[in-house]
């Protein structure tokens, strides 16, 4: 048996019931063949892909707060840092009812091959909590970050650990959690990212992983002798991510005309009005009924749906596995040019495949979004040298990273005889820094 199939048997043997994280690591594993066939017994003898794909540490712990009738609440806090290769962990924590072990272990996973891709000393982690901030109060949140921040303080720090947003995370929940562990340590330093402009946040971060998408998927239809200018683009998701891809879409002359949040989706043929959905989303935290209440042009629909829209760039924006083989089959059927993925795994493996197999160009999101986790260290620079950087700077750097990352994943699938295919041409230009650094610091 080649050495990759061994070791992905290897992983779903030791990580039982984690079906996302098999899933990431297939992906991955799949298209590191060539590389590895290449030297096999080299990468076997130092067991480099059982290192790769186990965590270097894993960190669960018990979250308890109290709700405004005084119940108290138990939920689950997890911090898997992956791997630190290139540099101190990095990665976002996610709140949300379905985070398990292995939802984070999938997305930690990822975010070595995305951070790598960055072209910035950042190494692979994620964490977060199976808890639901849906409707839940302002003091509530306080409180539940402020109790899972009293335990995560001591396995994060400037230089070890920083964690981000990612869904059910954002200004308001890193603002708490980095009170209280300025509280813990009376230490003032860039532990996490992607916070309020006042207490060293970075212009530009709130828009980058949506504004990113965006640099990157103009640049991929510039060099395939298209323009993102007058497309029609279909984006999910209605959160951070969403809100700035369709932003930075209709700056550059594009169309998006849906978005959706977990119970249901808008088509707007006038397209998105941005600042109606930031109303909404940012500042009533509601659902999407209230865009289509305020909107004439805009159809509400319950569920899900918006891949059935005819377009020609889709943007998944939401959560992992959003976009099945049927809804390939309908994109290709209403000639849909590319699909660039917003969200961490949104497409499914028999989705990805049916869309290369009839040529659509499709970028994988540890290429896509890289923007996010992009900007977050150019805020730990910031944080790093005392100073701030103006928005045109971050975002001209922005530009630049997701320019780069293009390049380098369709060189790297064209120097390994892939041509098209950016998703092996991300899994292969990333891990190849990581092995290289893992390689140079022994067996540890
Ligand atoms: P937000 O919490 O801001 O928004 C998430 C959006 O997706 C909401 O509209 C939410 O709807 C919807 N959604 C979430 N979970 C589900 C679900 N299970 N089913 C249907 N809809 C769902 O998160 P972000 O925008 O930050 O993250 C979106 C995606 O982008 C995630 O995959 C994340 O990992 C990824 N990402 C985020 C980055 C960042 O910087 N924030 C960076 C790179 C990737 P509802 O409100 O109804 O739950
Ligand atoms: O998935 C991701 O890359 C993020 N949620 C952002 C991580 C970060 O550290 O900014």
């Amino acid at each position: 048996m080649s050495y990759v199939d061994e070791v992905y048997n290897y992983v779903v043997e030791k990580n039982p019931a984690q079906p996302e994280f098999h899933q990431a690591v297939k992906e991955v594993l799949d298209s590191l063949r060539v590389v590895i066939d290449a030297n096999e017994e080299e990468y076997r003898k130092d067991a480099l892909l059982e290192r790769l794909c186990t965590p270097e540490r894993q960190i669960l712990f018990r979250v308890p707060w109290v709700d405004d009738k005084g119940q108290v609440h138990v939920n689950n806090g997890f911090r898997i840092q992956f791997n630190s290769a290139i540099g101190p962990y990095k990665g976002g924590l996610r709140f949300h009812p379905s985070v398990n072990l292995g939802i984070i272990k999938f997305l930690g996973f990822e975010q070595i091959f995305k951070n790598s891709l960055t072209g910035l000393p950042i190494g692979g982690g994620k964490g977060g909590s199976d808890f639901d901030p849906k409707g839940k109060s302002d003091r509530e949140i306080m409180a539940f970050c402020q109790s899972f921040m009293t335990e995560l303080f001591r396995h994060i720090g400037a230089d070890t650990d920083v964690p981000a947003g990612d869904i059910g995370v954002g200004g308001r929940e890193i603002g708490y959690m980095y009170g209280q562990y300025k509280r813990i340590r009376d230490t003032y330093e860039g532990v996490l990212t992607g916070k309020g402009l006042t207490y060293g946040g970075s212009l530009a971060r709130t828009q980058a992983t949506g504004y990113g998408l965006l640099y990157l998927t103009e640049e991929l239809l510039k060099c395939n002798g298209s323009d993102i200018k007058g497309k029609t683009v279909v984006v999910s998701g209605a959160g951070n991510v969403a809100i700035y891809a369709i932003e930075k879409a209709q700056q550059l002359g594009a169309k998006p005309v849906t978005c959706s949040d977990s119970t249901g989706w808008i088509y707007d043929p006038e397209g998105i009005d941005v600042e109606l959905l930031k109303e909404v989303k940012e500042v009533k935290r509601a659902r999407l009924t209230e865009y289509a209440a305020a909107r004439k042009s805009a159809e509400y629909h319950e569920g899900r749906g918006v891949w059935s829209i005819k377009c020609d760039v889709a943007l998944p924006c939401a959560t992992q596995n959003e976009l099945h083989l049927e809804d390939a089959k309908q994109l290709v059927a209403n000639g849909v040019q590319a699909v660039c993925e917003g969200a961490n795994m949104p497409t499914t493996i028999e989705a990805t495949e049916y869309l290369q197999q009839n040529n659509v160009m499709f970028v994988g999101g540890k290429a896509a979004n890289a923007g996010g986790v992009g900007t977050s260290a150019l805020e730990m620079s910031q944080n790093s040298e005392r100073l701030s950087w103006t928005f045109e700077e971050v975002d001209a750097k922005l530009k630049q990273i997701m320019v780069n990352i293009y390049h380098n994943i369709d060189d790297a699938a064209k120097k390994y005889g892939m041509e098209g295919n950016y998703v092996a041409g991300a899994n292969i230009a990333g891990f190849l820094k990581v092995a290289e650094a893992m390689k140079a610091q022994g067996i540890v």
